[in-house]
């Protein structure tokens, strides 16, 4: 492994005892960097290797649709670790507490945890440093150019990024080994009662959990070998028309790891797809996905207007007392009665669904800034939506999207109008003479 994808956060302890990798954001077995390196440290050092997730049963606004994705995903890892003689142990409680404990109580000589760029993972990565004795190093699992290499700032927009990406990407595409059956061995107490645990954990159950995508590794495989098969090629094509199905719906497995987008990127290199559609879905999957790690690494306020660019604040507070035609509040938003059946039907597919459209995001989140009363409004609405339904919300990719549409971020200026200042609209008419909005609206009418 390149060795830029690892970070010391703490060095400490003799380092004997067993090794831990504390999953999170990459909830998987194959192509994983932090497994992969937690099991040669293991095997170097002739120590027991365990994997440990620690389930916090409120994260950031998801209810039982994205935990039951999530634990029937993490009940085939623990199928899969088995095969290798490595034990999956499931802690429940405040993560970077649980972790501590655990290491503490078992002696752990080093635990080696996943990256990702939100505060509430940071915030137990941080709390798991502090109260840890043996050391700790984080790999960025999930980027196919960890985050702090791409870039040590803030980037502008796909166009700063973009060089920086693709000029390294090559030191960091190497497949990983594949995992080795673990020799030695460690008694710890049996995995969870996955039936048990999925009905018990007091989560939000009003949202239904969805039946039209499989969870887990080898499902997220099989999506990635029928888009290759059938939708690759005409990706470039259809990928904007909400009418059609041109995306690849990898979106709820690589959102939790259950594929690696480096996996995504080799296959996708290695067909035999058109050039053109191959570029347009790298662009996406490489450039777009990673600056979004990029923004709320090195962004704080990630999620709110204080994050925006200095430019769009500007023109939003120019515009903050523009009259606005259409009012909504967050009932009538979430129960989808606006006067705009398109967006209606947008918000329709992704209630019924758990996944909108990637075109119709866009147009949605810049609804909600034209239909409510402040753009700090709109963001906390938007927000609230997309990670309550989206089986892949609680994403940078999320809350840069939200922050694209809303604040302008990553996006230029645009010609002034209201409520909008120079921040780009859009517009049903403009959604109209690209797609055939009528039909989008029957099939969403028809979802249940
Ligand atoms: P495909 O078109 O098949 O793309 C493949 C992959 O490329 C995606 O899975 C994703 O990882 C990446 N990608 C595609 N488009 C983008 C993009 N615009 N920005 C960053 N990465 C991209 N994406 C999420 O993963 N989670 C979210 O919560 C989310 N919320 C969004 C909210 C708004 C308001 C907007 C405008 C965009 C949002 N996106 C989000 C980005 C994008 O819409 C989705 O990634 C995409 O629609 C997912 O579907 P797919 O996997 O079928 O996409
Ligand atoms: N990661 C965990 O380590 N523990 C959890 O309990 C947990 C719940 C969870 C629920 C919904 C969801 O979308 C993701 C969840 N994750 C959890 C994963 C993870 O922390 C996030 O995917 C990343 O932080 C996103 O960058």
């Amino acid at each position: 492994m390149n060795l830029d994808r690892a970070r010391i956060l703490k060095d400490g302890g003799d380092g004997r005892g067993p090794v831990v990798y504390w999953m999170s954001r990459d909830q998987r077995v194959e192509d994983n960097w932090a497994l992969a390196s937690a099991s040669e440290l293991a095997l170097e050092r002739r120590a027991p290797l365990a994997v440990v997730f620690a389930l916090e049963e409120e994260f950031l606004g998801a209810t039982i649709r994205q935990y039951g994705f999530m634990l029937r995903g993490l009940e085939m890892v623990e199928s899969a670790l088995a095969r290798k003689g490595i034990p999956f142990v499931l802690l429940r409680g405040d993560p970077g507490d649980a972790i501590s404990r655990f290491a503490e109580e078992e002696g752990v000589g080093t635990v080696v945890t996943d990256f990702s760029p939100l505060a509430t993972k940071r915030s137990w990565t941080e709390e798991a440093t502090k109260r840890l004795d043996c050391a700790i190093y984080e790999v960025d699992a999930h980027n196919m150019v960890p985050c702090w290499a791409a870039s040590p700032k803030q980037e502008y927009a796909a166009r700063t990024f973009r060089p920086k990406v693709w000029r390294i990407l090559s030191t960091f595409c190497e497949e990983v080994p594949a995992l080795r059956a673990h020799p030695h061995p460690w008694d710890l107490e049996g995995g969870p009662d996955w039936e048990r645990l999925r009905r018990e954990i007091s989560v939000d159950r009003s949202i239904p959990e969805v039946g039209w995508i499989e969870p887990g590794e080898g499902a997220a495989r099989r999506a990635l070998e029928t888009f290759l098969r059938k939708g690759l090629s005409a990706y470039q094509r259809d990928r904007n028309d909400p009418s059609l199905q041109g995306q690849s719906n990898l979106s709820p497995y690589l959102h939790f790891g259950q594929i690696s987008a480096s996996r995504v990127a080799l296959e996708v290199t290695r067909s035999g797809a058109d050039g053109a559609s191959k570029a347009a879905f790298m662009e996406e999957l490489v450039v777009r996905r990673e600056l979004s790690d990029n923004f709320c690494f090195y962004n704080r306020r990630y999620d709110s207007f204080e994050g925006f660019p200095a430019w769009s604040r500007g023109t939003l507070n120019d515009h903050r007392d523009d009259p606005r035609e259409h009012l909504y509040d967050l009932p009538e938003l979430e129960g989808a009665k606006t006067h705009d059946r398109l967006w209606n039907a947008a918000q329709r597919e992704m209630v019924c669904r758990g996944k909108m459209h990637g075109y119709m995001r866009m147009y949605w989140a810049k609804k909600i800034l034209e239909w409510t009363e402040s753009p700090e409004e709109a963001m906390r609405i938007a927000i609230h939506l997309n990670d309550r339904y989206e089986l892949d919300g609680r994403d940078p990719n999320g809350y840069v999207g939200v922050a694209w549409s809303i604040g302008g971020v990553h996006d230029r200026a645009w010609g002034e109008r209201e409520v909008f200042g120079k921040v780009r609209y859009m517009s049903l008419r403009g959604a109209m003479s690209k797609f055939d909005v009528g039909s989008y609206v029957e099939w969403a009418g028809s979802l249940e």
